[in-house]
C-alpha cells in the first residue's frame, strides 16, 4: 500500500460568506471531504502521475474552480446547474455559458432534505436538495438558475420545491422513442435554446454552436479513450481513479479537461505498451451498470477493489451514457444543427424510456468491449426504474454466461459489511 500523503481541501471562507453559504457547517463537511478523500485515493499504489491534476481539482474543488466561475460570471457567462445528461450541454457552451453537474452523492446534506422531503426517495435528489436548502454547496450557491427534468417522479416533483430556493426551468423528457416523441422533444431543445438566448440576450449563432460542439465531442472523445485504455489487462488505472475523472468532466472547464485527461491518456498508453497496470494481472475485471455515481459517492468503488478487483467500465450516466456517442459536425443550418442535437440526445438509454431495448445490448457490449469478466448491477435505494430494469439486465447476463450481482444502497455507511460480504462472494465466482 502507498505511504499516506497529505492532504486538504482548501478552505475559503470569505469566499463562502459572500455566496451566502453556511460557513460553519461547510467547514465541517470539507474536513470530511478531505480525509475521505485521503483514504479512498491516496493509499492506491501505483497510481499514474496524470492523477495529480485531478487530485488538485479535488482540493481546489470548493474554492479555485468556484473563483473562477465567479470570475466567469462576472464577465456575463451564465451558470446553469444540472441534473441529467440529458441537458444538452453544447447550447450552454455555444451561449458562453458554464454547465455545472450539480453534485447530489454526499450523505452529509441528506438531513438538510429530510426536513421536507419524504426520506424514501432517492439519496441522489435528496442529497442535491438538501445542499441548496443547508446553503452547503458553493457550486449551488454559484448558479444563475438550474434545468432540470422530468425523467423521474422523485426529480421532477423536487424541482417544484426546489424553484422556490433558486429559479428552476424545467425540460419534459419523453418517455419513449417514437417519431412524434422526437418532435416533442425537439420543441424543448429549441425551447432550451432560447432560454440560453434570453439569459445572455445574444443569439447563439451556428458558428458558436459549432464550435461547441467540437469542445463537447472533443471531451467525449478523450473519455471513450479512456475507456479504451481500461480494457487492457493488467488495467494502467484504477476503477476508482476512472470514476473520479468521469466525475470532475461534470464540473471542470471542458477544454482544459480534455488536455490534462489526453495527457494522463498518453501516460496510461505507454504504461500499455509496458505491460504495466495498477492491479495484479489476475484481478477479477467488473463492468459497474446502473444510476450515476455522484461526487462524492465512491462506496461501491472502493468496496470493489478493496476486495483485490478492478473495475474497468462504469456504464452509467457519469460513465460511458455521458460520452459514449457524439454530435455529428457537418455544416448545415440551425435547424438541421438542432436536430442533429436532438438525435445525439435521443441516444441516451436512460431507464426513464420504455422500451428501453438498447441499453441492455449496450450493457454485454461495453462488457464485452471492456474485457470485463463480472457484471455488478449499482442501483441507488427508491430508483424503480433502474432496479427493475436490473431484471432484463440479469436476464441478458444470464444468457451470455456472464457473472452478475445486483447491489441497490445509497450514501449510508450501514450496509459496507453486507455488501463487502456479498462482493467477496461475487468475485469468488468470478474468479472460478
Ligand atoms: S439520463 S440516469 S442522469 S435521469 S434521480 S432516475 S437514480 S430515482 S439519475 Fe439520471 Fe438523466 Fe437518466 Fe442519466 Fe433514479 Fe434517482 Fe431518479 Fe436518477
Amino acid at each position: 500500500m502507498a505511504e499516506l500523503k497529505s492532504f486538504e481541501v482548501k478552505a475559503y471562507p470569505e469566499m463562502w460568506k459572500s455566496l451566502g453559504m453556511n460557513v460553519e457547517r461547510f467547514e465541517k463537511m470539507r474536513c470530511v471531504l478531505g480525509d475521505v478523500y485521503q483514504k479512498t485515493y491516496l493509499l492506491q499504489d501505483n497510481r499514474p502521475k496524470g492523477m495529480d491534476y485531478f487530485d488538485n481539482l479535488i482540493a481546489e474543488i470548493h474554492g479555485g474552480r468556484i473563483a473562477e466561475i465567479l470570475e466567469a460570471k462576472k464577465k456575463g457567462a451564465p451558470v446553469v446547474g444540472t441534473f441529467c445528461v440529458f441537458v444538452p450541454e453544447e447550447l450552454i457552451v455555444a451561449a458562453g455559458g458554464i454547465c455545472l453537474g450539480l453534485c447530489g452523492g454526499s450523505p452529509g446534506s441528506i438531513p438538510d432534505a429530510e426536513k421536507t422531503l419524504p426520506r424514501n426517495i432517492c439519496p441522489m435528489v435528496k442529497s442535491a436538495y438538501g445542499f441548496k436548502v443547508g446553503k452547503i454547496c458553493p457550486y449551488f450557491q454559484s448558479v444563475d438558475f438550474v434545468y432540470g427534468e422530468t425523467t423521474c417522479d422523485a426529480k421532477k416533483k423536487t424541482w417544484e420545491l426546489l424553484d422556490r430556493e433558486v429559479p428552476t426551468y424545467v425540460m419534459e423528457i419523453p418517455q419513449m422513442k417514437r417519431e412524434r416523441d422526437r418532435v416533442m422533444w425537439l420543441e424543448e431543445v429549441k425551447d432550451f435554446k432560447k432560454k440560453m438566448e434570453d439569459v445572455t440576450k445574444k443569439p447563439i449563432t451556428i458558428e458558436a454552436l459549432q464550435r461547441a460542439t467540437k469542445v463537447m465531442n472533443a471531451k467525449r472523445k478523450t473519455l471513450q479513450r479512456l475507456t479504451a485504455l481500461r480494457s487492457h489487462t493488467p488495467a494502467p488505472i484504477s476503477g476508482k481513479d476512472g470514476l473520479l475523472i468521469e466525475q470532475i468532466a461534470f464540473y471542470d472547464d471542458p477544454v482544459r479537461f480534455t488536455e490534462k485527461l489526453n495527457a494522463l491518456c498518453d501516460e496510461l498508453d505507454a504504461r500499455v505498451k509496458k505491460g504495466e497496470g495498477v492491479s495484479k494481472p489476475n484481478a477479477p475485471r467488473i463492468l459497474v451498470s446502473g444510476t450515476p455515481m455522484a461526487l462524492p459517492n465512491w462506496k461501491l468503488h472502493n468496496i470493489i477493489e478493496n476486495s483485490g478487483a478492478v473495475v474497468v467500465n462504469e456504464e452509467s450516466c457519469i460513465g460511458t451514457r455521458y460520452f459514449k456517442d457524439l454530435m455529428s459536425e457537418t455544416d448545415g443550418n440551425m435547424d438541421s444543427m438542432l436536430a442533429n442535437l436532438t438525435d445525439r440526445y435521443m441516444k441516451i438509454d436512460c431507464s426513464c424510456f420504455t422500451p428501453n431495448n438498447e441499453r441492455i445490448d449496450q450493457v454485454i457490449k461495453e462488457y464485452k468491449d471492456s474485457k470485463a469478466q463480472g457484471v455488478i448491477h449499482y442501483c441507488l435505494q427508491f430508483c424503480h426504474t433502474y432496479n427493475i430494469e436490473a431484471i432484463r439486465i440479469k436476464e441478458a447476463c444470464e444468457k451470455n454466461n456472464i457473472p452478475f450481482l445486483a447491489i441497490e444502497s445509497d450514501y449510508s455507511a450501514e450496509d459496507v459489511g453486507q455488501i463487502q460480504t456479498r462482493v467477496e462472494a461475487f468475485l469468488e465466482q468470478v474468479r472460478g
